[in-house]
């Protein structure tokens, strides 16, 4: 009787993958972040099918639903355009006050917000760093070290993405290395 009622788990997260039947993995390649970064020169010379990062996402519920929560964890390949770091696209969320956890997994990097007055600020991220994104705060991931940045994320399912602010406007300020250390300029 007991088995009917004890089940195995249908997802794994070993640290530091999802393993699953309804894992969505995402791949963002150069040629996908066209206007993310300044130095249009350093991105015309880079090949567009290099891989920047792959995002590993479930879904427990359809995008949009109310009350439900979705996981994702990205990795985030190292380099730079320029001295600018290789980095997501950034989003605000479509409901603009839904907020969002982050936590570091592996690597070191540096989490950039911004508010809707503009105002930047940053977190750094390594294994065990965990990030409370309030609502109405932008937020984008650079990877500034050496080897694969891997941070998880958990945010509601009715929160949606706004990609199109941060793709006309951008970021107030960039993370650029300046003398072999991140600022944001
Ligand atoms: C979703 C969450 C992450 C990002 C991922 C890639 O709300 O913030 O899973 O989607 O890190 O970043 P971006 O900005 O390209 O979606
Ligand atoms: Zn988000």
């Amino acid at each position: 009787m007991e088995d009917a009622l004890i089940f195995l788990p249908k997802l794994i997260f070993t640290g530091k993958e999802l393993i699953g039947e309804n894992v969505e993995r995402i791949t963002r390649r150069m040629g996908d972040l066209r206007d993310v970064f300044e130095d249009k020169a350093a991105f015309e010379v880079m090949d567009p099918n290099l891989i920047a990062y792959h995002v590993s996402s479930i879904f427990p519920v359809k995008e949009g639903t109310p009350g439900g929560l979705f996981m994702g964890i990205t990795y985030l390949m190292p380099g730079k355009v320029g001295d600018e770091y290789f980095m997501t696209k950034g989003h605000f969320h479509s409901n603009i006050d839904r907020a969002e956890f982050y936590w570091g997994v592996e690597g070191e990097g540096m989490l950039i917000l911004m508010n809707e007055a503009r105002d930047v600020w940053a977190e750094r991220m390594y294994p065990g760093s965990l990030h409370y994104i309030p609502g109405g705060i932008a937020h984008r991931v650079a990877n500034v070290g050496n080897s694969i940045l891997t941070f998880a994320a958990s945010w509601p399912s009715d929160a949606g993405h706004n990609y199109g602010i941060i793709a006309r406007e951008g970021f107030a300020r960039r993370l650029k290395e300046v003398n072999g250390k991140p600022e944001l300029i």
